[in-house]
């Protein structure tokens, strides 16, 4: 770090020391309508209202909503958290926000200057100053370190504004619905399998990716550089993880529009939660929807292969024998023929995709000397699907795992800048979270789980560059289904 970096971020510091310490200091005040601060910190108690935020030096707005009246169900007001996004992108494209979580604070100006950049457009004009915002107690406390910059608050009270962020995420749900054909459901036994015979078709010559050397489709997805890449981890039956981010950001909206795509990392199938690792409904369920957003959009929707995308007698959990239990649930419901399309399926799926600003795959990069050839031809290689499905990070009780220099060399394979993001599922790091940044201290490396129960996390591309978010989950499935037009 440079001696002036150092420098203005100890003054930084310690001038934030200063404005948190002691809070009977700063003014409070019931927000009527708007405030400027001229350089003031005031706290406000919080109400269920979204307040807007101008931005010096040209007024640029920021919306702050409490994150229930983001989701949604819930309008009822009992989130904590606070999220700040621009509203000018917010509701129209795909972009970034802020999450406040109750005791933590946001410093527009401070460090990370170049996600607040990304996410919320704040132009490098007015990058000179500092404003925080505080989610401490009940209140919210601003503060503008600058008299002279005037920025100003005020309450967003009138109902068509409140409601704005669930509305637009209704109507999502109202899209996502029509998509499904108005119930979101298992399929009878004869849809299913046409609907999974078309898919194989469409898969026999999938969209962006090259053949092998005996005209099959080869391992590897190249998605072209004007997509924007969404991608989310291992689903494990979540039908609500999925839905939630179907209906969040502008992802739908750009799948329909065909300037984004979605990229699954494998493993949505087989229940993950103790005492339930035998239940199969649920994969049944989703993988009908899988099947379904593939045929509605074969162009934006992918899906690589997770060590669970099989049906071999290894696919095991706490003694459970997976696999076999989804093949005989398989062969059960939906009967012989459509099984051996599944079979067909997995034996279709790729193995890797990347892009310009990302490469993904289930589980690893190769341990082993690899190059893009050996991918796209990757059933002549059975330990390279072994590697790219099952392994995991290195440590000391398992030497074979990957580790920084295997991260460096994936990105080499496909031409890639070395500060390329390397996403991978197939291993939480906690059971209690989504998304990690940096996995074993390497950069610009991710994993993503998207079988949690509270969070589900996407990485994104914003702008030029993959950022991660993450939503919390909603039971979406019978929400959505019992949506009428007047809802
Ligand atoms: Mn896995």
């Amino acid at each position: 770090m440079a001696q002036s970096e150092l420098k203005s971020k100890k003054s930084l510091i310690k001038l934030l020391k200063n404005a948190f310490s002691g809070l009977s200091q700063c003014e409070e005040i019931e927000l009527e309508k708007s405030y400027r601060l001229h350089g003031k910190k005031i706290k406000i108690p919080i109400h269920c209202h979204p307040l807007q935020i101008n931005l010096p030096p040209e007024g640029k707005a920021l919306h702050l909503y409490p994150e229930s009246l983001t989701n949604a169900i819930d309008n009822s007001c009992d989130s904590p958290n606070f999220i700040v996004f621009d509203p000018e992108t917010y509701y129209s494209e795909i972009s970034g926000f802020f999450r406040i979580e109750e005791g933590e604070k946001l410093v527009i100006g401070g460090n990370d200057k170049e996600r607040q950049k990304a996410f919320l457009n704040i132009s490098s004009r007015g990058r000179d100053y500092v404003f925080s915002i505080g989610n401490e107690e009940g209140h919210l406390i601003f503060r503008d370190y600058s008299p002279r910059s005037g920025s100003c608050i005020s309450p967003m009270l009138k109902e068509k504004k409140m409601m704005r962020a669930v509305s637009w995420r209704r109507k999502k749900l109202k899209r996502l619905l029509k998509i499904f054909g108005g119930e979101i459901t298992t399929l009878p036994e004869k849809e299913a399998l046409s609907l999974l015979r078309d898919v194989n078709r469409l898969m026999a010559d999938e969209a962006f990716r090259e053949k092998d050397e005996d005209g099959n489709p080869g391992g590897v997805i190249k998605l072209p550089d004007k997509m924007t890449p969404f991608i989310i981890g291992d689903l494990h039956g979540k039908v609500d993880n999925l839905l939630v981010v179907l209906s969040q950001n502008g992802f739908l909206e750009a799948l329909e529009q065909g300037t984004a795509c979605l990229v699954m990392l494998g493993d949505a199938v087989h229940c993950e939660e103790e005492g339930r690792y035998h239940e199969m409904e649920g994969s049944i369920l989703i993988m009908d929807i899988i099947l379904r957003l593939k045929q509605q959009f074969p162009e934006q929707v992918f899906y690589l292969r997770g060590n669970h995308d099989g049906f071999s007698d290894e696919i095991a959990k706490g003694g459970v024998a997976q696999g076999l239990l989804w093949k005989k649930a398989l062969n059960k419901s939906r009967g012989k023929e459509y099984r051996k399309e599944m079979e067909r399926f997995y034996d279709l799926l790729p193995y890797a995709a990347y892009s310009k600003e990302m490469i993904c795959c289930h589980a690893a990069p190769p341990t082993s000397k690899v190059t893009l050839e050996m991918l796209i031809n990757i059933k002549h290689h059975i330990g390279l699907i072994r590697e790219l499905n099952q392994n995991r990070l290195q440590k000391a009780s398992r030497l074979g795992g990957y580790n920084k220099s295997d991260i460096k060399r994936f990105r080499k394979v496909f031409d890639l800048p070395s500060d390329t993001p390397v996403i991978v599922g197939h291993t939480p790091i906690s059971m209690d979270d989504t998304l990690w940044v940096d996995v074993g201290e390497i950069e610009n490396h991710y994993v993503v789980y998207g079988g949690n129960d509270d969070w589900v996390g996407v990485m994104t591309g914003i702008g030029d560059k993959m950022y991660p978010l993450i939503y919390p989950v909603e039971p979406l499935l019978d929400y959505i289904n019992n949506l009428s037009d007047s809802t």
